[in-house]
């Protein structure tokens, strides 16, 4: 049965390629097959969309999300320019080369639609010799949440030491690179402002950029328990805001993964209403600080 309803998602999805991006009503998400060009090149892409934003997938250059775009300002708060464009994730010993690292964000990948309507769900899969990579991406009616799920499976007979998950995306907040962005990192007991380069220890499960020139800040939220480090890397014009998971030894048929939200405000006050929503879920502890800080940047305390 499920074989037959992601075959039937398939032919709804790519029944429709080449249409432009459909209309979004308020409460709905779709998904629509495009053709893309990026950086020259030509490939098959798929849009998620509600009427808020966004969301541009191409399966076939290793299912990375390459716009993650605010439809009111048109501005895509992922960095297409660089050589290893938009949002993408890999898995390494410790996060470096060995097993695939890397070669996941270049692979093909099987992508199929498993829900359209409150919420549209992509689900994308890629295989090498001894690991599978399931991703879901999710959209949500009404929100501007973009939830991502990576999980990386051991299907070889060997235990792989140390996998550590990276989710590594090339970001540009307010639709433009670093120039004036500012960002927040919070640490138990303080907070990083405009640092360069940073490492820091992912404890409190939130982080974000924000552009005070066009006033669009990307709040990004985490599970702690799955990152071991938050990697603020600012190349010229250009940063990432990277996720490095916890290591840990898979077993034959054992996982490791990562689940992380995103968010775009445009006024202090949606927070409010998106923390009581429960949209931005937990932190209890951290709710006041995050509100302190989100205040302070939209009112240019
Ligand atoms: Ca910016």
């Amino acid at each position: 049965m499920r074989t037959l309803l992601l075959l039937i998602a398939s032919l709804v999805l790519f029944g429709r390629a080449g249409v432009e991006t459909a209309y979004a009503a308020s409460g709905e998400c779709t998904a629509v097959n495009i053709d893309y060009t990026l950086d020259g090149e030509k490939y098959k892409a798929v849009v998620l969309e509600n009427s808020l934003v966004k969301a541009v997938v191409i399966p076939e250059y290793g299912g990375r999300i390459v716009e993650y775009t605010l439809k009111s300002t048109k501005h895509n708060q992922l960095d297409n320019t660089t050589g290893n464009p938009g949002l993408k994730d890999v898995v390494g010993e410790e996060g470096q080369s060995g097993y695939s690292a890397g070669g996941f964000a270049q692979l093909p990948f099987k992508v199929t639609i498993q829900k359209e309507g409150k919420e549209v769900i992509l689900f994308a899969e890629a295989a090498s010799d001894n690991l599978k990579v399931e991703k879901t991406m999710t959209l949500t009616a009404g929100s501007t949440k973009l939830n991502l799920k990576v999980k990386y499976t051991n299907i070889g007979k060997e235990t792989l030491e140390k996998l550590l998950v990276r989710i590594h995306p090339c970001i540009s907040t307010g639709g433009n690179q670093a120039v004036d962005d500012i960002f927040v990192i919070p640490e138990p007991g303080k907070v990083k402002k405009n640092t360069t380069d940073a490492h820091t220890k992912a404890d409190c499960g939130w982080w974000l950029a924000f552009d005070p020139k066009v006033k669009e800040m990307l709040f990004m939220t985490f599970k702690p328990e799955e990152v071991d480090d938050l990697y603020l890397y600012l190349g010229g014009d250009s940063y990432n805001m990277e996720y490095m998971g916890k290591p840990s030894d898979a077993k034959k048929g054992e996982s490791v993964g990562m689940e992380v939200n995103y968010f775009i405000l445009t006024a202090g006050g949606q927070l409010d209403k998106m923390l009581e929503s429960g949209e931005i879920s937990a932190f209890d502890k951290e709710k006041p600080r995050i509100k302190t800080e989100v205040k302070a940047l939209f009112e240019n305390k």
